[in-house]
């Protein structure tokens, strides 16, 4: 067996000393403990290191020192155990991709219908529910600016400045009456810079609280849990949330305008990559397939959500959101399973 990877460079070799008090660099050091739980020959390490022109002494006293830690054997241990979790995945995974559901449209939904998503973590669209609120044939940029002109909300602002700017929300947080927020993003016609997001917490507002009389909750909603469960957006055609996961299920209502949903599935785990916390690296938008050749095979489900629809995305899905129009939606999160997933954050799991 090969002592090391060729993606691996071998560190340099310790400057002289004499080979009884010198101790191994930790880059040497750990080069050697992986390459020994790889199952590489004890030999052929020496052989490498005198290559590398470490003292064959100091090689032999920290190849054997390494051995007998017993860091090795739990390296083994540790690796055997993430093979078996990458085996289970990579099953999961052959399957979304190569025998993919289609995107399941349904006019109304039971607890039951809704039960066999929420625990398949397989999404659906709901054309039936919005369509029956008040609030699809109320609500859009002229009626807020009528009813609730005067209404200060808050916004995130000058997003186009901050490339993370869905992360730094609060940051760039402004307020603002809702008459100008509705001037300026109709008049924006294209634009990513302003933008009512949920951690703005618009619908908390008891200014705005008569849009609460807007929605009708199904059954499998519950009514009695409303506050931090429900979100307002309203933005203008070219918004963009990059692509990250929730750690809730969401049903994604769209009252007003269109609004692209690029999404993939939690078993696409290319996406921990360079992840900051929920937040990918990688663009839906712009695949850099140098980075990330993994777009090739990905399961990446497209959909317009169009106004009087609603989107459930389970739990742990990627998506990517693009607002075609200016649009508004409402987000809510009060299912009656258990919805609370905070444990969930691959991406903030350290190398
Ligand atoms: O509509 C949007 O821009 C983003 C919606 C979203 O990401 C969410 O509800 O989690």
């Amino acid at each position: 067996m090969t002592p090391a990877t060729p993606s691996e460079r071998r560190p340099r070799a310790p400057k002289s000393k004499s080979p009884s008090k010198k101790v191994l660099s930790l880059e040497w050091r750990s080069w050697i403990t992986k390459n020994l739980a790889r199952g590489a020959a004890v030999e052929a390490l020496e052989s490498a290191l005198v290559e590398a022109r470490v003292p064959r002494l100091l090689a032999r006293r920290s190849i054997r020192e390494i051995e007998g830690s017993g860091v090795v054997a739990l390296l083994k241990e540790e690796s055997a155990r993430t093979a078996r979790l990458e085996n289970v995945l990579a099953l999961l995974r052959h399957h979304t991709r190569t025998t993919p559901l289609p995107l399941r449209r349904v006019a109304t939904l039971s607890k039951e219908g809704l039960a066999l998503h929420y625990a398949a973590n397989v999404p659906f669209l709901l054309t039936g529910l919005v369509t029956k609120w008040p609030a699809f044939r109320k609500w859009s940029p002229a009626y807020f600016a009528k009813r609730y002109g005067d209404v200060v909300v808050s916004v995130a602002a000058d997003r186009e400045k901050d490339p993370l700017y869905d992360l730094h929300t609060e940051t760039l947080s402004r307020e603002m009456t809702m008459r100008e927020l509705v001037a300026r993003t109709v008049a924006a016609r294209r634009s990513n810079d302003l933008y009512m997001v949920a951690n703005n917490h618009g619908i908390e507002r008891p200014e705005l609280a008569g849009l609460w009389k807007d929605v009708r909750f199904p059954s499998w909603l519950d009514p009695m849990r409303l506050k931090k469960h429900a979100a307002l957006w309203f933005g203008a055609a070219g918004t963009v949330t990059p692509l990250h996961h929730d750690q809730c299920n969401i049903l994604f209502c769209q009252i007003h305008g269109r609004k692209r949903v690029r999404m993939l599935p939690p078993t696409e785990t290319f996406l921990h990559r360079g992840a900051i916390s929920m937040y990918a690296a990688a663009d839906p938008d712009k695949p850099d397939l140098r980075a990330f050749p993994e777009w090739k095979h990905a399961h990446v489900v497209d959909v317009v959500v169009e106004p009087g629809e609603a989107l459930f995305i389970p739990v742990g899905w990627w998506h990517h959101v693009r607002s075609l129009d200016v649009a508004i939606s409402f987000s809510l999160t009060n299912f009656r399973y258990r919805n609370d997933f905070g444990e969930y954050c691959p991406g903030a799991i350290g190398s």
